[in-house]
């Protein structure tokens, strides 16, 4: 019999559905065992995450080359003492490592960083990939892939990827962002690419995106772009993504996915914790999503001041698919209000979230707190339906969670 829902147990409904939902991260940084040293995992990876690294340097005077000539375990040590001993450790980055570690079962009121380390070493690679993914309810982690990357490359060309719950997503900043020295990496691997693009060397970078695609069989095609990213315009990027790369995905049927606003290297002695953000131009993605109309777009934006727009656009394309609260977004707050506004704006037809993640124990607490925010919200959204007369019932709820973690970017690849 089906269970209808009421003010009374709407709450204990959804937090029992966001429990058992399996949920598939559209967009890591994770690696499956396969690759190796690329899969990061264990407290000083975790403590080191370029988001705490960023945050130390808000405390510390030492001077940057100082700092990153340390190894891992010493900036670990510097960080833990900066970050949670020294001041109490309340920012988004700093609250995940104690989800993470409280997850896993360790006592955080211990403080006992030499217990985290030594449990986390006892584990093994794919011990750890297989305890986070059953506690994070995580059951497909989308890869980012670059085989211009020398080391990851050699991976895809001998024992490739084996794990069926990690999907690879063919990365393309190097080609996009910086054409020249991609070229370089595409002419070593056998690809004819010329300086000028020409009929010849598009055909050259369509054969790349092809093959490797097919290699990885990848998801998606991707890039982050700058804020400043504008389309149309005259320049070799506009040129690549227009001649090149949708071309090859509307052949294949795969999205492409713009991730867009990023101000890369504001502090380049910051190195990876040195990138910044800006607003971006949503008539970029109006324009794509328009002029190719048989190409489909995954869309997410940096910048809080560029989501009420593109929410707006989303309404008017059913081949842009709005995902995620990227990277400077994903505080619980801007979580909340972005999660609210797409809720009153596109109902259930969209990506709420994705990770990021780093470090696999990152997929515990980002989404649990994701899914933390998310209740609050959809409790709020079911509670004014009732508020009206409406029925609903605990599978209708349960259709709708899949839909939000999984099903709608699905259902977008396989259009
Ligand atoms: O470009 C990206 O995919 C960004 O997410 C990363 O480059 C960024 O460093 C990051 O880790 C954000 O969460
Ligand atoms: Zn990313």
């Amino acid at each position: 019999m089906a269970v209808r829902v009421n003010h009374g147990n709407l709450v204990e409904i959804l937090t029992e559905e966001l429990a058992q939902v399996k949920i598939t991260d559209i967009h890591t940084h994770l690696f499956s065992a396969d690759f190796g040293e690329l899969c990061l995992w264990g407290i000083d990876e975790l403590l080191t995450y370029h988001y705490l690294v960023a945050e130390f340097f808000r405390w510390s005077s030492m001077c940057y080359r100082e700092f990153f000539v340390l190894s891992k375990e010493e900036q670990a040590d510097l960080i833990w003492q900066t970050l949670f001993l020294d001041h109490s450790p309340v920012s988004e980055a700093q609250r995940g490592v104690l989800t993470v570690l409280r997850s896993l079962g360790l006592d955080v009121g211990a403080r006992d960083l030499a217990n985290y380390r030594a449990y986390l070493r006892s584990l093994d690679r794919r011990a750890i990939i297989d305890m986070v993914l059953e506690i994070s309810g995580v059951e497909t982690v989308v890869m980012t892939n670059d085989p211009l990357d020398p080391i990851e490359r050699r991976v895809w060309e001998t024992v490739g990827n084996s794990d069926p719950r990690f999907r690879a997503a063919l990365r393309v900043d190097g080609l996009l962002n910086d054409y020249h020295t991609a070229r370089e990496g595409l002419q070593s691997l056998g690809y004819e690419v010329g300086a000028v693009l020409d009929v010849r060397s598009a055909g050259e970078v369509q054969r790349f995106l092809r093959e490797w695609l097919r290699r990885m069989d990848g998801i998606y095609l991707a890039a982050s772009l700058p804020y400043d990213f504008s389309l149309p315009e005259e320049t070799l990027r506009a040129r690549l993504i227009e001649e090149c790369v949708l071309p090859v995905c509307a052949e294949l049927s795969v999205p492409f996915a713009l991730m867009i606003g990023t101000k890369r290297q504001l502090n380049p002695e910051l190195r990876l914790a040195g990138d910044a953000l800006g607003r971006g131009d949503v008539r970029a993605v109006e324009y794509l999503c328009a002029r190719y109309p048989d190409n489909k777009f995954l869309v997410t934006m940096l910048s809080r001041e560029n989501q009420h727009e593109l929410a707006v656009a989303a309404r008017k394309f059913p081949n842009l698919l709005v995902f995620g609260c990227w990277w400077f977004l994903n505080n619980p707050s801007l979580v909340e209000e972005i999660t609210r506004l797409r809720l009153e704006t596109l109902g259930l037809a969209f990506v709420p979230q994705h990770s990021d993640a780093r470090v696999v124990e990152q997929l515990i607490y980002k989404w649990n707190h994701a899914k933390d925010v998310i209740s609050t919200v959809l409790a709020d959204k079911y509670s004014d339906l009732l508020d009206t007369g409406w029925t609903l019932t605990r599978a209708e709820i349960g259709r709708d969670i899949k839909d939000l973690f999984g099903g709608n970017f699905w259902a977008f690849v396989e259009k």
